[in-house]
């Protein structure tokens, strides 16, 4: 059985279902329930059809990955190098197909599925190298006739636990570090958005990964979470700060390796100093790019008080002019908002700014389109202050409110007055405000005239507590947590 059976529905040939699976063992296994995706962008339409799994389905995954470590991390580096190259090659072979799956089940426009099916292909290549480039270290010992090696060993078997706004990029970056670095892993995707993996999957198979090294399991984290962590030699996570505090508390218990990348609520420092038309843009990619769900997200926009007017004016009428619309349409720049969960929170933080006393500028309502689907006008607030709860706790939408400031000091004050720290920006042209906010944002990751969104794959990311916990993700910082370190003493006089 494949793992990607499409299916015509209704007799349309467009109209297609992914028959999706899961992996076990290199077995790809339907089950007894099932659950159903459908395109935010048209509620008719369905996507995606996969088996419901249980506790007994993650217990044979990691099963089957634990049987296939010790020729997983064993095998000539030069061969992992290749597998992991090729599954990079078909990634980018596929990227439009895989792209097109991923609009239609998240809702994200396709020339950004796209993107992101490239971008998860490059962090294959990455890794790839990061086999053969993964450096040990010699040193002299203190003692006389002695030496010292410290070698890095896969921690084992990895869950890797993935959230739906990045459905392909994120089981990518994931996957591809826990393979580079010989550890065997079982993947469990959002069940809002499991297609992209179950073609991961698939290609991981054509690439010619051994049965086992890499399962996959569909289903809910409620239901799946506690085996995940407990079974595993380490888990890898991103999602909410609340699932990742459930996580650390569990894993405390079979004392499981953890990484965590979780919520953020991320300030962008407008300075008067600022080149305006970069600071709009900026501001606009970071708060509504991606309909605004990516951790990364500006929500928090500090302007000062010289640049206030002229920035907010012309920042309301980009937004305001937006084409919100099905992730497939051309034309679209927004596509819906991912879930019904996700909108009604999204609705529900509207509510609460105005009640508040925040000025709505634009948008904030529901849209109607061609076809049924949550689409939601980006929404911009004036007025906004720090202690409001849209400028406290992460809206993962397309919402910002503006927060006036007098200066960069305030500014600074006002951008670390939150818990969540994972990304901060700035857009000033005076290199001393940059390097002043550089030194002293508790972001993990700061910006410079450049959106708060938006990584790299070859250089750490994260933020600190509770944005994230454990070792950083991706470049080579993802060694320190895909890795266990080994040091060695070594009498060379007694051989
Ligand atoms: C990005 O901003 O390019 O879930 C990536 C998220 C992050 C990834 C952000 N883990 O939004």
């Amino acid at each position: 059985m494949r793992g990607r059976d499409y299916v015509a529905i209704r007799g349309l040939e467009d109209e297609v279902v992914l028959k999706g699976r899961h992996l076990l063992g290199g077995e790809w296994r339907a089950g007894r329930e099932s659950f159903l995706t459908r395109s935010p962008s048209d509620l008719n339409e369905i996507v995606g059809e996969y088996p419901k799994g249980g506790p007994a389905d993650v217990a044979e995954a990691l099963e089957a990955a634990r049987k296939a470590l010790p020729g997983w991390r064993a095998l000539n580096v030069q061969r992992r190098c290749d597998l992991l190259h090729r599954a990079g090659d078909l990634l980018a072979s596929r990227a439009t197909e895989i792209g097109t799956l991923l609009a239609r089940e998240e809702g994200k426009r396709l020339s950004e599925a796209v993107g992101e099916a490239t971008r998860g292909a490059q962090v294959f290549h990455y890794y790839a190298g990061e086999v053969i480039r993964h450096p040990g270290q010699f040193q002299d010992s203190l003692r006389d006739g002695h030496s010292v090696l410290v070698s890095y060993e896969p921690v084992g078997v990895i869950s890797l636990i993935t959230p739906w706004n990045f459905p392909i990029a994120i089981p990518a970056w994931k996957v591809a570090g826990a393979l580079a670095y010989g550890n065997t892993c079982v993947l469990k995707p959002s069940e809002f958005a499991p297609g992209c993996a179950v073609l991961l999957g698939q290609l991981l198979e054509e690439a010619g990964l051994p049965p086992g090294v890499f399962n996959l399991v569909h289903g809910t984290g409620r239901e799946l979470g506690d085996t995940l962590v407990s079974g595993a030699d380490g888990v890898s996570f991103t999602g909410s700060t609340a699932t990742g505090r459930l996580i650390l508390q569990q894993a405390a218990a079979s004392m499981t390796k953890v990484q965590l990348e979780l919520g953020g609520k991320n300030p962008l420092i407008v300075l008067d100093d600022a080149d305006l038309q970069v600071a709009v843009d900026v501001a606009l990619q970071g708060t509504y790019g991606q309909t605004g769900q990516r951790c990364t997200g500006s929500e928090r926009l500090i302007v000062t008080r010289g640049i206030h007017a002229e920035f907010a004016d012309l920042l309301v009428k980009k937004v305001a002019a937006l084409r919100v619309g099905h992730a497939l349409d051309a034309d679209t720049e927004i596509g819906p908002v991912a879930t019904a969960a996700q909108l009604a929170k999204n609705l529900a933080f509207i509510e609460s700014a105005k009640a508040e006393g925040a000025e709505l500028a634009t948008g904030g309502q529901q849209l109607e389109r061609r076809a049924p689907g949550h689409y939601l006008a980006p929404a911009l607030f004036f007025g906004t202050t720090p202690s409001m709860q849209l400028n406290r706790s992460e809206t993962f939408g397309p919402i910002a409110g503006i927060i006036r400031v007098q200066d960069l000091e305030e500014a600074i004050a006002v951008a670390n007055d939150c818990e969540l720290a994972l990304s901060s920006g700035i857009c000033t042209t005076n290199i001393r405000s940059a390097e002043r906010f550089r030194r002293l944002s508790k972001a993990g990751m700061v910006m410079i005239n450049a959106p708060t969104a938006g990584v790299e794959y070859h250089v750490p990311f994260g933020g600190r507590a509770p944005s994230g916990y454990g070792a950083r993700e991706q470049g080579t910082a993802s060694a320190d947590f895909f890795t266990e370190v080994k040091t060695c003493y070594l009498n060379h006089g007694a051989i």
